[in-house]
């Protein structure tokens, strides 16, 4: 796999508005944007009396974002459908701004985070709810991925797939810190999320950036999906079925056969 992933901490990225080579500028207006499909699941598992996954997407403003709720009762249900809602409408309404795309996910994010923690504050049930973000959004050919705790974006491309995001976990953190003998295996430390939405009045998301070709593959999941799918067993239950819908189905699958222990919730996006 060739493409390059980076943290995309400066705002440099190039419009690509076509096929100009050797000086021969050949205006197909239908080839100057890839295209985008989109197919979603979010299915309950085997074990959780009640789904805290939420995903959604707006095809118009290109924006996609999926999340994993957290809180007592239907807190965690209302802190991801929460967010759901506000990041699509803040990245849509954010588009009347001159601001570049990558500022204009960032505020989206701060923005939505913002709304949940005060919707939580305001409320003594909804006190403490908070959830993962995991969310896409085009610009042309460049794709910008951002998110928050452990729902993971992944990049598949001619048969490979890649893990783009960093989990925000006690697991990951510790692991990257090279720290993991103090914790064991199966340690309930290993689950905590350390970055969220809506737990605190600020956040600080992680954004990347790369450019896609017609035939990459996207997928946003909760980690009711990557706990029990690495990411040879995501490009072989994609690979090269054109049916994304089916891909999705099967995506769930994989989590069904090993038990479904949390609410499990894809969304793919293939560009053509
Ligand atoms: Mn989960």
């Amino acid at each position: 796999m060739d493409q390059e992933w980076e943290p995309a901490v400066s705002a440099e990225y190039l419009e690509i508005p076509g096929d100009e080579k050797d000086g021969l500028t050949h205006n197909r207006p239908e080839e100057a944007k890839l295209t985008v499909e989109v197919a979603a699941i979010s299915d309950i598992g085997y074990k959780r009396t009640n789904n805290e996954d939420n995903f959604g997407y707006d095809l118009q403003s290109q924006v996609f974002v999926v999340c994993d709720g957290m809180g007592g009762m239907a807190a965690g249900e209302i802190a991801s459908s929460t967010a759901v809602d506000r990041l699509l409408r803040y990245y849509d309404e954010l588009g009347n701004t001159p601001m570049d795309i990558e500022e204009r996910l960032h505020q989206a994010i701060v923005k939505t985070n913002l709304a949940v923690w005060t919707a939580a504050q305001k409320s003594g049930e909804l006190r403490g709810m908070g959830t993962t973000l995991v969310t896409a959004c085009l610009d042309g050919k460049r794709i910008w991925i951002g998110n928050i705790g452990d729902s993971r974006a992944y990049f598949l491309r001619e048969g490979g797939c890649v893990q783009i995001t960093q989990d925000h976990s006690c697991a990951a953190e510790q692991s990257l810190r090279g720290k993991m003998q103090g914790i064991p295996a199966s340690g309930i430390l290993r689950q905590f999320i350390t970055r969220a939405i809506g737990v605190e009045a600020t956040v600080q998301a992680d954004l990347f950036t790369a450019e896609v070709r017609p035939g990459d593959v996207v997928l946003l999941a909760t980690d009711g999906l990557t706990r029990y799918a690495s990411t040879g067993e995501i490009a072989q239950c994609i690979g090269n079925d054109w049916d994304l819908a089916k891909s999705c189905r099967k995506l769930v699958e994989i989590a069904k056969q090993q038990g479904a222990a949390d609410n499990v919730t894809c969304l793919l996006l293939r560009f053509q």
